[in-house]
């Protein structure tokens, strides 16, 4: 997905090797960013910067709406997103769907601050392929749905298409809301505009593009795509359940944000005027 560059991480010690039926699976401690999960050669997450990720991806939308309380999230199976929803006292259900076990018994073993997430009782975990779950799931069940899925190449692929985001559609409620990794804005203009102008015709709400910085990502950002409901516009960029006024459940061993706040918030919808331009569907 991107010729002509490369990132380098310093490998101190390969800790884990493993292939499942889905894609290669590596771990590894780097020398300064902590220990590294990649899948298919492409970095999914390091401990250094993972919270600018998962805390962006998920308190975009729930501090978008008031009170949500059923979350559905797609892939996320090292359980950082698990984490950062668990922060929220007024969700009851937490369901997730990856695709697979092996990357979440690796990140139970090796990620122990991120897969704590799956410590939280409200967390109801299916293994399987997430264009199945979403095609079975009943209309209306969720107030979120958060895709924190990895690249659209392998298993990922039928998620950034027309069919699996009107599947989205019909499990959120009217007023619900979706959060969706979208890539990065230097890299992948065309990618992100075929998404939203699948978004708009789809959802037909508010449909917004924000973006934050991950160092190790290619590039060093990525964006999110954030959709309501037709005839439920949402202010996203505005959050009518702002993070600092919730009273958080705690779960062992979670630490406080280290990125997101409501100012990070509204400032992550400020386009750059080339995105502005490009992605001229907003
Ligand atoms: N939390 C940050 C890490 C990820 S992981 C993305 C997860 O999506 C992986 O565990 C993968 O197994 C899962 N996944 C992929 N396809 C499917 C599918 N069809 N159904 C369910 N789960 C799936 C995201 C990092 C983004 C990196 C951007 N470059």
């Amino acid at each position: 997905m991107w010729p002509g560059e490369a990132h380098s991480l310093k490998v101190e010690k390969i800790l884990f090797q493993g292939k499942s039926d889905y894609q290669e699976i590596l771990v590894f401690e780097s020398t300064v960013y902590g220990k590294v999960l990649v899948l298919d050669g492409i970095i999914q997450l390091t401990e250094a910067d993972e919270c600018a990720y998962q805390e962006m991806i998920a308190h975009l939308p729930l501090c978008s709406i008031p009170s949500p309380k059923t979350v559905l999230v797609i892939g996320g199976g090292d359980g950082g997103v698990l984490r950062e929803i668990s922060r929220h006292s007024s969700v009851e259900t937490i369901d997730i769907c990856e695709i697979d076990k092996l990357v979440i018994d690796a990140c139970k073993q090796f990620f122990p601050d991120l897969s704590v997430g799956f410590e939280d009782p409200r967390v109801r975990l299916h293994v399987g392929d997430a264009v199945e779950f979403l095609r079975n799931a009943s209309e209306g069940a969720y107030d979120a749905i958060i895709v924190d899925s990895s690249d659209p190449i392998g298993p990922a692929q039928e998620l950034v298409e027309k069919p699996f985001f009107e599947t989205i559609a019909r499990a959120l409620r009217p007023g619900g809301v979706l959060c969706n990794q979208a890539e990065s804005m230097w890299l992948h203009t065309h990618l992100i505009q075929d998404m939203l102008s699948i978004c708009h015709e789809v959802f037909k709400g508010s449909v917004r593009y924000a973006w934050t910085s991950v160092p190790t990502y290619p590039s060093g950002v990525i964006g999110f795509i954030l959709c309501s409901k037709d005839g439920s516009p949402v202010d996203f960029v505005n959050p009518v359940n702002p993070i600092e006024r919730i009273k958080g459940i705690t779960l062992k061993s979670k630490k406080d944000l280290h990125f997101y706040n409501s100012e990070v918030h509204k400032a992550a919808f400020a386009l750059p005027s080339f995105a502005k331009r490009e992605l001229s569907t907003l």
